[in-house]
């Protein structure tokens, strides 16, 4: 039985070219489907547009961006919105565990099976060089995906993130692999996700130079 408010221990798991540490329970004092509820009423939601390969498409889920700095990519840009008080409190637990500092934060909701996030790095240049990622997870269920960049010998790596769940990314690991949220044939409900990092190097536009 994890310990609510110690966090449990973390798992590291060993995958070549990667630095990945699991927590399966973070323990944030308060019950995960009420912090699911209220992410989901309280977020500032939008479906972002975006262009593949010269073709504009709706995002199969809905996000927002929250922190101190906006944030670009695939071609669109977010302006944050102010920290709130759940995202604070959810921040500084992330913080006392993973003993690391972030200032933005994005959200992910993926409200059915019909949602999900395409394989790809965080390595915008922003997040300067081997960035490190917390990304922690409410309701239901879902696989993260995980492919080699080059070595395709190593296949699908699947990592269930359970409700509660952190999943810290550092060091080389963006450099290396892709991940992303597969779409599901079974029906499921909604899932919110949260990928705290911290901008380091602000584009020139960004900066207003
Ligand atoms: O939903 C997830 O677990 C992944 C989210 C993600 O990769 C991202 O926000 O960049
Ligand atoms: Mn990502």
């Amino acid at each position: 039985m994890p310990d609510l408010l110690s966090g449990g221990t973390a798992q590291r798991l060993a995958l070549p070219d990667a630095d990945l540490m699991l927590w399966q329970q973070v323990g944030l004092g308060r019950a995960y489907d009420r912090l699911l509820q209220q992410l989901i009423e309280e977020t500032d939601w939008r479906q972002e547009r975006i262009t593949v390969y010269g073709k504009p498409y709706l995002q199969p889920r809905l996000s927002a961006w929250y922190g101190d700095l906006a944030y670009s990519y695939s071609g669109i840009r977010l302006e944050p919105s102010p920290w709130t008080p759940t995202l604070r409190q959810i921040r500084k637990r992330i913080e006392a565990l993973t003993r690391l500092r972030f200032n933005s934060v994005l959200l992910n909701y993926y409200r059915d099976e019909n949602d999900g996030m395409g394989m790809h790095s965080d390595d915008e240049r922003e997040l300067g060089p081997r960035p490190a990622i917390a990304s922690i997870s409410f309701g239901e269920e879902r696989d993260f995906i995980l492919r080699h960049r080059q070595r395709k010998d190593l296949g699908s790596v699947r990592l269930a993130l359970p409700s509660g769940s952190l999943l810290l990314m550092q060091g080389d690991t963006q450099q290396h692999w892709r991940h992303g949220i597969n779409k599901l044939r079974r029906r499921c409900g909604p899932r919110v996700n949260l990928t705290f990092r911290r901008i380091v190097a602000g584009n020139p536009r960004e900066r207003g130079l």
